[in-house]
């Protein structure tokens, strides 16, 4: 089986680029060894109102500490992070996005949670998704899993017992499934997505939502269908974030054949307003989404 660094010396990438990808993929390791010892809130939020576990705080802690000592990264925006953190001894133009442990309130029930990346080459993560250079995340589930896109196809790589990634699929191409999920409450979502929904209900599409964004975008890259977490009453802009959740996982579903919207136009055109910018997320095949866009557009 192909390992992670045989496929990346296939690709267009520079060196410094490869060695930054490994590096972050390494960390699955270290991560995963914290999830039994680093479980217990702590009386602290983000920026975001979201109560933090000590894994989301040691986690971006840890990816921070080796962004800097590796001098591979020079700017690294983060969920968990007010600003933007800036890496003056950086040899590389590599500005980062990232949400270290999305999802990180269900590692207490053992579900999947994972470290979504976004990886721009000019410096700035201000800037649209369409302009990444490379997008990943590590998925750590019963298996510890890559997902990557370097702009040349995505590709999942699952670790082995030494700690190497081995590749379990190439050029992943997303079908147009039948599965279906919206975030927000039901009582809270607005008409538009209501009878969309029901739409898919009818059609027999199938419930599949886990409260991990990067594990439910990593099983509709497998099987298709719609994944939403929509504009809902009293919350237009929706809950999830355009740098660190909608821009690099859409970036990957964009790279294997899907979409990614707001429900009226492409999230990967949007150009940043701050750091904490929010969006109303369809993401999965291509198909149900230029139909939601239709239909929401005709309305
Ligand atoms: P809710 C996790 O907190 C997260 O940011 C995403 O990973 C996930 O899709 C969503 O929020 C879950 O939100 O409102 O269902 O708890």
């Amino acid at each position: 089986m192909t390992t992670l660094r045989e496929y990346l010396d296939t690709t267009s990438c520079k060196e410094d680029l490869k060695e930054l990808i490994e590096l972050i993929a390494r960390q699955a390791e270290p991560i995963r060894k914290a999830f039994i010892t680093n479980q217990e809130y702590v009386d602290t939020e983000n920026i975001y109102g979201e109560e933090q576990i000590a894994l989301d705080k040691w986690s971006n802690k840890h990816m921070m500490e080796v962004f800097k000592k590796s001098k591979l990264v020079k700017a690294a925006a983060s969920e968990e992070e007010a600003e933007i953190i800036k890496f003056p001894e950086a040899k590389t133009e590599y500005a980062l996005t990232m949400d270290p442990l999305d999802g990180s309130s269900l590692v207490q029930v053992n579900l999947a949670v994972g470290t979504i990346i976004g990886i721009y080459d000019n410096g700035e993560v201000m800037q649209p998704g369409r302009n990444l250079r490379a997008a990943m995340y590590m998925l750590y589930g019963p298996m510890t899993v890559l997902g990557l896109t370097v702009k040349e196809g995505v590709h999942i790589f699952a670790m082995n017992d030494e700690g190497e990634y081995l590749m379990l699929e190439k050029d992943v191409r997303i079908p147009e499934g039948e599965l279906y999920a919206s975030g927000a409450l039901k009582k809270d979502w607005l008409p538009k997505h209501a009878k969309f929904i029901e739409k898919l209900e009818e059609e027999g599409y199938k419930l599949r939502y886990s409260g991990s964004f990067v594990a439910d975008v990593h099983q509709y890259l497998k099987y298709g269908g719609l994944f939403s977490y929509p504009a809902y009453k009293g919350k237009e802009t929706g809950k999830l974030r355009l740098l660190f959740e909608a821009n690099p996982m859409g970036y990957i579903v964009t790279q294997a054949g899907g979409r990614i919207s707001t429900g009226y136009a492409d999230i990967l055109d949007i150009m940043p307003e701050k750091i904490d910018h929010r969006v109303p997320i369809y993401i999965g095949s291509k198909g149900v989404i230029e139909r939601l866009e239709k239909e929401f557009k005709e309305e």
